[in-house]
């Protein structure tokens, strides 16, 4: 279990009192009994009924049947990891949050990663919106930054949060689709829900299709507050910038991906902690002073708005560092309870009315799905603040609670707990006034001003990824009216749009152009992001009679880069390299299919060449690899693998006699005859660097 920091802070020294291991133990009941026999019940003569008295197998069985609890409603699928948060210089002109304004404070997070739809076993690589949450275990208290991987809600206010939900998740007669939002309810809420509509195109974008969750952003969506010591208050927008950049996988890819390794986001997360690739993010804020709060062509209390960065910059405060996985993930992954609510002095809330839902939300849910009010005490979420108060009894209440008062006030154990103090939580002291309504407010009313903000932001690529996005999951729609009403609505986004999608799936495109802005953020597109070889797997294809100088070259080079080389063979050992060494095997083929690789190399050598032109699983692994635009390489007689796999479009080293036998790199295939040398590498990693080559026609590519 990697651990850097051994039990270097206080999370993990408390953790560390919970912990059991199994080493030299002997197998007890609940009650510490040596048990004599686990796999025979105790029966009357050999044939004979099972007897009541055997409390062993009545308590193994009792055990088993209670092992379940129920799932989070939504974000049902995780994964988490520990690690801690630095800021970079004090933000004490903004916040008292102590760790906030002290950089020699390393604070020791938990983060849990999700997606909102699924069941607790769904697939990773579904289109959907990613949960970021993360508690920091503060010397202050617990703070929960409860985000999201995208900037903006469904909805406007939390009172609609269950008939969105409701409407997402698989319909209620059949339980189907599972983990999908490509079905006729979550549309029809859509189209009669129009406030949706900039998070659709969040949805239908990439952004939706995370590499990694290393490789994603983070956002407290919400607009909340800091609050100095004077008690003066800053709006703030929270945002987590990936070391790695924002990156994302083919759609087709995902589909695959959701069969073949439906862990694979999970798989990342843990094998990059092992590898020690930690994952980092740079703690963003966005801070606009009070007085600005009108200053917007929005509503800073509009959850469906973004505050554009070219507007107010995103300022970066400090660095996020997920560096040890969980022990188990029952104890910690899956208990792990986080509240919005759950805030420290210098931060506070405002009143965003779906951020007010929420601070009723999740104390609540946790109360139903961790059985009882005491799951604060469950070690994952234990403060490293002292606990006191006079909260009592209730299930599994794991304190010993001394002393005669658990009332306040009290003079019997001398007036303690005691109240308020340097560094007690006070709220901000806003003034509100009003009369009892239910109504929206009018600065709420624009819903597709920056649905087309976000859309005209995007590249070319992006924007075919969105209308590939819709077209799919409205052709998956079987009310003709739902897709029709949908098209509607994307034409008060963007015309072009409207009438491509509208092109694919039947429906009539519309004739009126709808007056729209032309203005965009460039921020929101993927292009430009900073890359990274780092924590990419790079997949060799070798069999006997490859050429190992090629392999040992890139793959020294790669892995100084920060890349993990697999070499990948039709069976596991080894192969006879074409000098008659051996070349090891990582994995055989067919457990490690194209779409688990960021990249592949096909070394050289007649023999095995002809060997893996023969295997329909290599081509395939190739041509695979080129439809969803990754970095391919080849060397000599690799090439013909690659124009087996009909890696059309592109140029290749020596296809025609008159161009040079030297490397020739074309959209991400990088080739060369002769040896493999500094120009090859470098080209292959400022490949992987750029991470999808999407602009590559692939429309032909049958794979
Ligand atoms: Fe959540 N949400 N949510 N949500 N949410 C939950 O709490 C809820 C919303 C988010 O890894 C639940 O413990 C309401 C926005 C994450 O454990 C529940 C509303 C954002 C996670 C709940 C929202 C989120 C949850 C289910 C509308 C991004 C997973 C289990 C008013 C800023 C946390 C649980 C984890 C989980 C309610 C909207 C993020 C039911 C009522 C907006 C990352 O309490």
């Amino acid at each position: 279990m990697t651990d850097p920091g051994g039990l270097g802070d206080d999370k993990q020294r408390q953790l560390e009192h919970h912990r059991v291991r199994p080493d030299g133990t002997r197998l007890t009941t609940d009650q510490g009994i040596v048990v004599d026999d686990t796999d025979n019940s105790l029966s009357v003569g050999e044939r004979g009924p099972t007897l009541m008295e055997d409390f062993h197998f009545r308590e193994k069985i009792t055990h088993f049947d209670h092992e379940r609890i129920p799932e989070r409603v939504v974000h049902a699928r995780g994964a988490g990891a520990y690690g801690h948060f630095e800021v970079y210089e004090s933000l004490a002109e903004y916040t008292s949050a102590e760790f906030l304004c002290d950089p020699s404070i390393s604070t020791p997070v938990f983060v849990r990663f999700s997606t909102v739809a699924g069941s607790r076993g769904s697939a990773d690589t579904v289109r959907d919106v990613r949960g970021f949450a993360t508690k920091f275990f503060t010397r202050q208290g617990n703070f929960d930054l409860v985000g999201n991987n995208m900037p903006v809600f469904f909805i406007q206010d939390g009172i609609k949060f269950p008939d969105f939900v409701h409407a997402v998740k698989p319909e209620p007669h059949n339980e189907i689709p599972q983990a999908q939002s490509a079905h006729d309810t979550l549309w029809d809420f859509v189209r009669l829900q129009p406030e949706t509509m900039h998070m659709m195109m969040w949805l239908m974008s990439d952004r939706a299709v995370p590499r990694s969750y290393a490789m994603m952003e983070g956002f407290g969506v919400h607009t909340f507050r800091l609050v100095n010591a004077e008690g003066r208050g800053t709006f703030v927008k929270f945002h987590w910038k990936p070391k790695l950049g924002v990156h994302s996988l083919a759609w087709d890819e995902t589909q695959k991906l959701a069969g073949k390794d439906p862990d694979f986001n999970r798989r990342d997360l843990w094998d990059s902690i092992e590898n020690g690739d930690f994952p980092q993010y740079e703690l963003g804020l966005q801070l606009i002073p009070e007085e600005d709060e009108h200053r917007f062509d929005f509503d800073l209390l509009d959850p469906t708005k973004i505050v554009p960065e070219e507007e107010v910059p995103v300022r970066r405060v400090g660095l996020l560092t997920l560096d040890r996985n969980p022990d188990n993930f029952f104890a910690e992954t899956e208990q792990v309870a986080f509240h919005t609510a759950n805030v420290v002095p210098g931060i506070d809330f405002t009143n965003d009315p779906l951020l007010q839902a929420r601070l009723f939300s999740y104390l609540d849910t946790q109360l139903i799905r961790l059985g009882g009010p005491n799951f604060t005490q469950i070690p994952v979420n234990r403060p490293v603040a002292d606990v006191h108060n006079h909260h009592r009894d209730g299930y599994h209440q794991m304190a010993i609670h001394q002393g005669q008062a658990s009332y306040h006030k009290n003079s019997l154990s001398g007036g303690c707990p005691a109240v308020g103090g340097s560094g007690a939580y006070t709220h901000y002291q806003e003034r509100v006034d009003g009369n009892k309504i239910r109504k929206r407010s009018e600065s709420f009313a624009d819903h597709y001003g920056q649905a087309t903000l976000f859309w005209n932001s995007m590249s070319d690529w992006e924007k075919g990824h969105i209308v590939s996005a819709f077209r799919f999951e409205l052709g998956k729609v079987v009310a003709m009216d739902v897709r029709a009403g949908v098209v509607e609505h994307l034409n008060q986004v963007d015309h072009e749009l409207a009438v491509k999608v509208a092109e694919g799936i039947g429906v009539e495109p519309p004739e009126a152009r709808v007056t729209t802005h032309d203005r965009g953020s460039p921020a929101l597109s993927q292009v430009g992001q900073p890359g990274s070889a780092k924590a990419r797997k790079i997949a060799v294809l070798v069999a006997d009679g490859s050429d190992s100088g090629a392999i040992g070259a890139v793959g020294d080079a790669l892995t100084e880069a920060g890349a993990q080389v697999e070499v990948l063979a039709a069976k596991d050992g080894s192969v006879l390299s074409a000098n008659g060494g051996r070349i090891e095997v990582t994995r055989a083929l067919p457990t490690a299919p194209s779409v688990t690789y960021d990249a592949v190399l096909v070394p050289g050598g007649a023999d095995a060449v002809a060997t893996l032109l023969a295997d329909g699983d290599s081509v395939h692994f190739v041509a695979e690899a080129f439809k969803h635009c990754k970095p391919i390489a080849a060397v000599d007689d690799g090439i013909a693998l690659l124009e087996r796999a009909r890696v059309a479009g592109v140029r290749l080293a020596g296809e025609d006699t008159s161009s040079d036998q030297g490397v020739v790199s074309d959209q991400g295939v990088i080739t060369c005859r002769g040896p493999v040398g500094a120009t090859f590498v470098d080209e292959l990693v400022n490949a992987l660097v750029l991470h999808r080559h999407w602009t590559r026609e692939i429309s032909a590519v049958p794979a």
